[in-house]
């Protein structure tokens, strides 16, 4: 069983706007802005600004400090908004004088009154801070009110990558391979199809996919993918050129009898984990940074529909697989899209309306997460070397020794920031049992003379 290798750990801690910071939790949450089009994508953009889909076709810039809005594309012509249809993911490309374009998936309603999938680029004029000139790059990609993907992403070698959900087309499409649907596509950035794509003038990249949600690029160019499952099973993938991911036959692992035959006969590559039932996966970004989310460095974030929460899937060194799954609970329903700043600030896109909705657009919002784990309030930096704090495997214990005689306060907390105990007025050093606690890596933060101290520790 798959799931028995992975130790997990589902740590629930609830954040709200409404509550003191002196909570279980020193992870924060600062709205940014809020009453929005359901935000759908984000993406940094080159100006340091979030840039944001709107699934009624809105594209706006964000100031992420003051949450000033700019409205850069006001709608789309002929865009269909049915059930989850609507405008979708996007990414930028820069050609060679630096102009900036915007690439933009949305679905649209074909003469035969079918719902498909097209990409447009738009030139950002900065002059009039608009999107304008658009071109059609691809199009007629079917999709349907739901299962339309979808996702857009710039690769290294300038090609983009399309995750173009089944649409729920019938018969399925995903098996398909003339079929586009149910697939990630590859094109070149003028719509052409890469001549090293896996078959002749075809933008087919990778096949047997219900609805990919997410996707990002982590270390060594490894390609992450997060896929709604139908009921059992979500997804977290690798994605490879040529590559079967299973649906509609497989579902998550290769775990049931008729799974396995498919799965052994086609060559079908798993998931690097799973979520069982489902709870919708969607938004999904690589995490590498050395910061106050102490222990999320390389990391995948994943955002959640279901649950209100966001996962930090720990990565290997070699990023193949998956060591450790933390659960946090926001508190903010349904969570689509989110984007990591190039400094490894994290903003979350809250998602109301998005299913089958006509509710209005007051709790669609881009929230920052934050952390002060290892900061104090004034954001200096402090000297942790004047304490010590050691583990003891033998003991099972942990020690916590400042500079002898002094006066101390220390908190634990585990890696989600929740608080494990407080030790008050304590003088010298003092040792603990770790008897009960959970394998992993710990934070004890220690106040002296109004000075804080943040040590790591690894409990095994
Ligand atoms: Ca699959
Ligand atoms: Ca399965």
């Amino acid at each position: 069983m798959k799931s028995i290798i992975y130790t997990v750990f589902l740590l629930f801690i609830c954040v709200c706007y409404s509550r003191a910071q002196n909570q279980l939790s020193d992870l924060n949450l600062r709205s940014v802005i809020s009453n929005i089009q359901v935000p759908w994508e984000l993406r940094w953009g080159p100006d340091n600004w979030i840039w944001a889909t709107g699934i009624n076709g809105k594209i706006i810039r964000v100031n992420p400090e003051t949450g000033d809005q700019k409205t850069i594309l006001e709608s789309i012509q002929g865009l269909e908004r049915t059930g989850e249809s609507g405008m979708h993911g996007f990414d930028f490309v820069k050609d060679l004088t630096e102009q900036l374009y915007v690439y933009v998936a949305y679905t649209y309603r074909r003469e035969n009154s079918t719902i498909a999938l097209r990409v447009l680029r738009f030139r950002y004029n900065s002059a009039l801070d608009v999107l304008d000139s658009p071109v059609t790059i691809i199009e007629n990609i079917g999709a349907g009110t739901t299962h339309s993907g979808c996702r857009v992403k710039l690769l290294s070698d300038n090609t983009m990558l399309i995750t173009a959900g089944d649409g729920r087309i019938q018969p399925n499409p995903s098996q398909n391979v003339n079929h586009w649907s149910g697939k990630t596509l590859r094109i070149n950035l003028d719509g052409t199809f890469p001549s090293d794509n896996p078959f002749p003038n075809s933008p087919v990249w990778s096949w047997g996919h219900r609805n990919h949600q997410g996707v990002c690029i982590g270390q060594n160019g490894i390609i992450y993918s997060s896929e709604h499952g139908e009921q059992a099973e979500d997804e977290v993938n690798i994605l490879n050129k040529s590559r079967n991911y299973g649906w509609p036959t497989v579902e998550g692992y290769c775990n049931l009898p008729q799974e396995q035959k498919f799965c052994s006969d086609s060559n079908v590559k798993i998931p690097i984990t799973n979520f069982s039932p489902t709870i919708g996966i969607a938004g999904l970004e690589y995490f590498n940074f050395d910061s106050n989310f102490i222990d999320w460095k390389n990391s995948l974030i994943l955002t959640s529909l279901k649950g209100n929460s966001i996962h930090i899937l720990k990565l290997s060194e070699s990023g193949d697989s998956i060591t450790k799954k933390i659960n946090i609970n926001l508190g903010l329903g349904r969570l689509r899209s989110i984007c990591i700043s190039p400094q490894g600030r994290i903003f979350i896109g809250r998602s109301q309306g998005d299913h089958y909705g006509s509710k209005d657009n007051k709790d669609n919002a881009i929230v920052e997460l934050t952390s002060k784990l290892s900061k104090s309030e004034d954001g200096n930096t402090r000297n942790n070397e004047n304490v010590l704090v050691t583990y003891s495997e033998t003991e099972r214990t942990f020690t916590i020794q400042p500079e002898p005689n002094l006066i101390w306060n220390g908190t634990l907390y585990d890696v989600s920031g929740s608080v494990i105990t407080r030790f008050a007025n304590n003088i010298g050093a003092k040792t603990y049992s770790t008897t009960g606690y959970n394998k992993g890596f710990y934070i004890v933060k220690i106040e002296i003379n109004n000075k804080e101290f943040s040590k790591k520790i690894l409990i095994y």
